[in-house]
Formats: structure tokens, C-alpha cells, sequence
């Protein structure tokens, strides 16, 4: 038996789909054994931030206080498990599947499992460093601090192995275009060929300043290391990362969030102008999280300012884009009225329910990013509690809370079980969200008020400072932020889990891919399609214009700092 792809393409055999969906789903469920324990981890700093310091308390606990025996080693392991690990494996299971599903042909399923494997080695070398408090660097790796080497070598093989699915996932469109000349590559496909083109382009500040600089300088090698390079290199691929992050979620506003409410997606051509825009324009931005940095100048701080405005504008077009797919469709259920409609969306639904409130989420969180990439607000903001309440509505809903939706009907497809307690499902998609709406509201409001980020703010060492601040309101929103978003992840967590280990009672087709109808279609001939469908079909040259302007905006800031390398010696300040 063999299935037809939405494409036309060549269709899978049944080996390689159940072999398919097997990788996917090992890629998913370790993505969220990842998020589960950093979850757990994540209440512990927002009673910090409600004033609660339960660290203390947790010293005494043999075994928790092993992997908990500073703020920072929790507040590692925090920030690498959900936006490192649990991010890349979800991303990498997710966009592997809907383009090899959505292109067919004869994927190479070894291939494809060696890469899961190897990501896997590279989570579990980094692990241990982290797990024995030698890794104490925080997600963002800032040199001079200095973890064991197989933390960065963990790292960096995880990095490659993304870098190889990105390889295999071009490869077989690649294949495709070949086989179909002359046709418009389908959206989904589009959409997931071109976040991986950004990711490439992205990924490579992180491999040289991974490569080339911290792993000689953990192995003791050379001496000391230039922590003002290294935090260039890391931004370069830091701030794209978000979007890697966040387009997978995208992919899903548009392709699948309509049809789940009954509706269709609003434009194909509008679709992928979102993308090729995001293509371009993700990556020469990363100095707006360097505002504060010194010898580098404003000129091309200014000048990355004004790249992060402009790379707002995609997310401006995918608000219009996904708001008016909502719309139409909630009219097609007899909504009515100028907001009345919002209340014929499909709320019963989890899975869909979940991505609403993702995206109700982005809207602050998206504002928020423009006030921080401004460089008058900047200093008021920066390094302070504001910057958490920023990226848990971003990456901590926005892109986590869609994944859980997703996750809702994508392993009943991959495994053939039913979703388990599909009411308790909604629940904690609620909680989550109320839970962050909470966070971001106490920890934006501390921020404006001075709380420094990455603090234990808590500790009865230091009290009288942030006493006087006048915070009682936002410190206790914080503390109840952390009670509702653990009950969120405990009630989350028991459905998935359950959902996972109950018996396999149909054919995961039973639970289909939910492709929308487009109200305006790219079409599936080249030759017949508009100009705006022809411009954006070569991705890959438009990653090559992506990486020509990124070298144009970061060689005249990183050449001075290479031809003036500072030696800084490796510190352990923990
Ligand atoms: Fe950010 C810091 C600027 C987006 C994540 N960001 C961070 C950090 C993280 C992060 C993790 O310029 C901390 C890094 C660290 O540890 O130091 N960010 C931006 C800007 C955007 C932005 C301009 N960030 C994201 C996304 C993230 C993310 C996405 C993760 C997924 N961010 C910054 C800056 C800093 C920063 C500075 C450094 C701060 C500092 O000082 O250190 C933009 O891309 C945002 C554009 C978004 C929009 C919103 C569009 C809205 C949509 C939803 C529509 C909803 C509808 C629903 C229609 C313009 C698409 C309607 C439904 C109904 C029912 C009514
Ligand atoms: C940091 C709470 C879930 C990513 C923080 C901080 C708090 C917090 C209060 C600030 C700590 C500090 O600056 O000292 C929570 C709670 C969660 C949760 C209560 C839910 C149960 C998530 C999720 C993600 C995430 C789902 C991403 C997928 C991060 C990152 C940091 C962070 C990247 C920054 C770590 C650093 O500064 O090095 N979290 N969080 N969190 N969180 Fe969460
Ligand atoms: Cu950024």
C-alpha cells in the first residue's frame, strides 16, 4: 500500500512512513522528557521572584540537592533544557515529518535515524557536565565563565546533527523540484525549507565561536578567550535561534490552526512572502541584544536597530494573515459582530485552543520586542526582569503552548492512541496560558522597577534592597505565576504521558494531517503563477542574499575585535 502525498509528489511506501513516524515521534518525546523536567525547575525562580527562596530549603534534600545546589545550576538546566533541547528536538522531529510526509519520494530512513541518534549522544555528553554542576554557564554560554569541555562538545554535536535533518530535508526537496519541474513547491513544504534556511545561515556565529574559540579554550589548548567576540558570534546566532523557534509554530497558524477551526488559510503567495522575508532578514539583527556592550560601534548598533524593525514586519503580515484565517472562519460557524465572532471559535478543541492563546500571547510578547530592540528603551530594560517576562510569552507560550497543541493531535497521528482526558487537555492549555499572562505581567512590572534578571533575588542575604521597591503586587503575581504554571505542566504532562502509554487503538491516519484549503492559492504551475510566487520560490538564493547581507552588517564589527583578540583567562565563579 502506498499514500498519496497533498503534493503529488511520489508517495511513500508503508516502511518508510511507519519508519518515519517512529523518528518523529522519538524526537518528540524526548523533546518533551526535556521540557518536563526544566518545567519543574521553573517554579523554583518564580517564587524567587515572588520573594520565596526555596533553594535553602532544597539544600537539605539529599539527592534534588545534587542537581539543584545553586540558583545557577537550576537556572542552566532551566534555560538549556526548554529553550535549547526541548526546542531543537521538537523542531527537528516536526520539520523532518511534514516535508519528507508532504514531497514523498524515497527518503534515506537510516539517514534519518543516524542524525536522531547523534542529537541524542550530544544532549546526553552535555548532560552530564550539567547534572555534576561543572556546566553552571547559563543557556547563553557567555566566556569568560567556563564549563567542562564535554558540555561545548555536547552542544556542538547537537548543533550539527540539526544541521544534517537541515541537509536531509533540502536534499529531498531538492530531489522533489527535480522530479517536478516547472511546479511550485506546496506551502508546507515551503514553509519548512525555508526556517531551515535561515537556521543554517544562523547557525554559523555558533559554530565558529563554538568551534573555533571555546572548545580549544575549554580543552586548555589556549589560555584565554575573547568573551567580546564570543557573545558576537553567540548573537549572531542567538537572536535568529527565536525565530527557529517560532516559525515552526507559524507553520502550523498557517497550514493547520484553519482548518482545526473549520475554516481556510487566508493567502499561499502572502504565506511565503512571510517567509522569505523572515529568510532574509532574521539573521543580521543580533547586535540588539549587545546595546549595552562595549567597543562596538553605534553606528552599527543603529544600523541592527533598524534590521529588527524591519524583520517585525513578516510577524506584522502573519498577525493580519492568521487573525483574518480566524475570523473567516469563526464567521463560517454564524459568528457575527466586530469581536463577537472570536466566540464561535472551535474553544472545545485543545489542540487548537492552545495555538489561539499562543498567539493572544505574541501580541505582548511581539510589542515587547520592540520596545527592547529600540535603542532608547533599551537601557531601562535590559538585564533586568523585564527581559524574562519578554521571551515566557514568546518562546515560553507563543512557541511552547502551540508545541503542546500540536503535540495534542501529532502523536495520536504518529502512534494510533487516542488523546487521553481531552478535558483535562483544555484545562492545562488554560493554565498555561493565565500562568504566563501572570508571569509576564509580575516580571515586566519588576523589571520597570529595577529587579535585575538572573538573580537570587530572594536570598535572605540581600533583602532590604529590593524591599524598598515598592513590588509587593508584581512579586506575589509572580509567586501565584509559578503555582498555576506548575499545575498547567502537571496536568499537561499526565495527559501526554498517558496518551504515550496506553495501547495503540487505530490507525494513526485515523487522525489526519490537518491541511487547509487556501482562500488564495500560489497555484501549482510556475510558468502560470504571479510574480510574487516566482520570487520566492528559490529559496536558496535567497538564503545566499540572506548570508551576503548578514557578512555586510557583522565583518565591519567583528574584524576590529579579531585584529585586537583579548586573552581573558577561563573563570569558575560558581
Ligand atoms: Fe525577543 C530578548 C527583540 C521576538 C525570545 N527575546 C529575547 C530573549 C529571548 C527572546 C529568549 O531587541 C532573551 C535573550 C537573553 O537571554 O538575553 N524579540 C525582539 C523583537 C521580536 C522578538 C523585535 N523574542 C522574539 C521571539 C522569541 C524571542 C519570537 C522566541 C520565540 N528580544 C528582542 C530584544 C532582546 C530580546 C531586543 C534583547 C533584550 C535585552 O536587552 O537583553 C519580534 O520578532 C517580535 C515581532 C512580533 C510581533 C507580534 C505579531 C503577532 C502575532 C500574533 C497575532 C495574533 C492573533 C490572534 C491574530 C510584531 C503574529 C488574534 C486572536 C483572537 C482570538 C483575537
Ligand atoms: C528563566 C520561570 C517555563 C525558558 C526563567 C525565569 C523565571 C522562569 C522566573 C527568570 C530567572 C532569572 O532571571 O533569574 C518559568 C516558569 C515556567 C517556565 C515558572 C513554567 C513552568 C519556561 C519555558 C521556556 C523557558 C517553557 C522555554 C521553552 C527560559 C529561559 C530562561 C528562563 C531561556 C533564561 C535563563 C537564563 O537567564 O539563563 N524562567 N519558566 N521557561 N526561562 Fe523559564
Ligand atoms: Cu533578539
Amino acid at each position: 500500500m502506498s499514500l498519496t502525498t497533498p503534493a503529488g509528489g511520489t508517495t511513500l511506501d508503508t516502511a518508510t512512513l511507519a519508519s518515519l513516524k517512529k523518528v518523529t515521534q522519538y524526537y518528540v518525546v524526548v523533546a518533551f522528557l526535556a521540557l518536563f523536567i526544566g518545567v519543574m525547575i521553573g517554579p523554583l525562580q518564580a517564587l524567587n521572584y515572588g520573594g520565596v527562596d526555596l533553594y535553602t530549603t532544597i539544600a537539605k534534600i539529599p539527592v534534588l540537592n545534587a542537581i539543584l545546589s545553586t540558583y545557577y545550576q537550576g537556572l542552566t538546566l532551566h534555560g538549556v533544557l526548554n529553550a535549547l533541547v526541548f526546542t531543537q528536538f521538537f523542531i527537528s522531529g516536526w520539520m523532518l515529518y511534514l516535508p519528507l510526509r508532504e514531497l514523498g519520494g524515497k527518503p534515506n530512513m537510516k539517514f534519518a535515524w543516524f542524525t536522531f541518534w547523534m542529537m541524542t549522544a550530544g544532549l546526553l555528553m552535555a548532560a552530564v557536565p550539567l547534572l555534576f554542576n561543572r556546566a553552571t554557564v547559563l543557556y547563553t554560554l557567555y566566556p569568560p565563565m567556563q564549563g567542562d569541555a564535554l558540555f561545548y562538545i555536547g552542544a556542538a554535536i547537537m548543533v550539527a546533527a540539526s544541521l544534517l535533518v537541515f541537509g536531509q530535508v533540502v536534499a529531498v526537496w531538492l530531489g522533489w523540484k527535480r522530479a517536478n519541474p516547472g511546479r511550485v513547491t506546496p506551502i508546507v513544504s515551503y514553509m519548512s525549507v525555508a526556517t531551515w534556511i535561515m537556521w543554517f545561515v544562523a547557525s554559523l556565529g555558533l559554530v565558529v565561536e563554538v568551534v573555533a574559540l571555546v572548545i580549544p579554550w575549554s580543552l586548555g589548548w589556549r589560555s584565554g578567550i575573547d568573551p567580546l567576540l564570543s557573545r558576537t558570534l553567540f548573537w549572531w546566532t542567538g537572536h535568529p535561534i527565536v525565530y527557529f523557534w517560532l516559525l515552526p509554530a507559524y507553520i502550523s497558524w498557517y497550514a493547520f490552526l484553519p482548518r482545526q477551526m473549520g475554516g481556510r488559510m487566508v493567502s499561499e503567495p502572502l504565506t511565503r512572502l512571510a517567509f522569505a522575508m523572515f529568510v532574509i532578514f532574521s539573521v543580521p539583527v543580533g547586535l540588539h541584544h549587545q546595546y549595552a556592550d562595549p567597543n562596538i560601534n553605534n553606528t552599527w548598533k543603529t544600523i541592527h536597530m533598524f534590521l529588527t524593525f524591519l524583520v517585525a514586519v513578516p510577524s506584522l503580515l502573519t498577525a493580519f494573515s492568521v487573525g483574518a484565517a480566524l475570523e473567516d472562519s469563526a464567521r463560517m460557524r454564524g459568528g457575527s459582530g466586530l469581536f463577537g465572532w472570536i466566540r464561535r471559535l472551535n474553544w472545545g478543541n485543545a489542540s487548537a485552543t492552545a495555538q489561539v492563546l499562543a498567539m493572544i500571547s505574541f501580541i505582548p510578547g511581539g510589542a515587547g520586542g520592540i520596545v527592547n530592540a529600540s535603542l532608547a528603551f533599551a537601557p531601562v530594560v535590559h538585564n533586568t526582569a523585564w527581559i524574562p517576562g519578554h521571551f515566557h510569552i514568546t518562546v515560553g507560550t507563543a512557541t511552547t503552548l502551540s508545541f503542546m497543541g500540536i503535540a495534542f493531535w501529532l502523536v495520536p497521528h504518529l502512534t494510533g492512541k487516542r488523546l487521553v482526558a481531552p478535558k483535562l487537555a483544555l484545562t492545562s492549555v488554560w493554565l498555561w496560558f493565565w500562568g504566563m499572562i501572570l508571569m509576564a505581567v509580575g516580571m515586566h512590572w519588576q523589571g520597570l522597577a529595577g529587579v535585575p534578571r538572573r538573580a537570587l533575588v530572594s536570598a535572605t542575604t540581600q533583602p532590604q534592597v529590593y524591599d524598598a521597591m515598592n513590588i509587593a503586587l508584581p512579586k506575589f503575581l509572580t509567586a501565584a505565576s509559578g503555582i498555576v504554571l506548575l499545575a498547567a505542566g502537571l496536568a499537561f504532562f499526565y495527559v501526554l504521558f498517558r496518551t504515550l502509554l496506553s495501547p495503540r487503538t487505530e490507525d494513526g491516519e485515523a487522525t489526519p494531517i490537518p491541511y487547509s484549503d487556501a482562500i488564495s492559492t500560489a497555484g501549482t504551475e510556475l510558468s502560470r503563477a504571479s510574480g510574487l510566487v516566482r520570487g520566492t520560490e528559490s529559496l536558496l538564493a535567497l538564503g545566499l542574499l540572506s548570508l551576503i547581507l548578514t557578512l555586510l552588517v557583522y565583518l565591519p564589527v567583528i574584524g576590529p575585535m579579531i585584529s585586537n583578540y583579548q586573552m581573558v583567562p577561563g573563570q569558575r565563579i560558581w
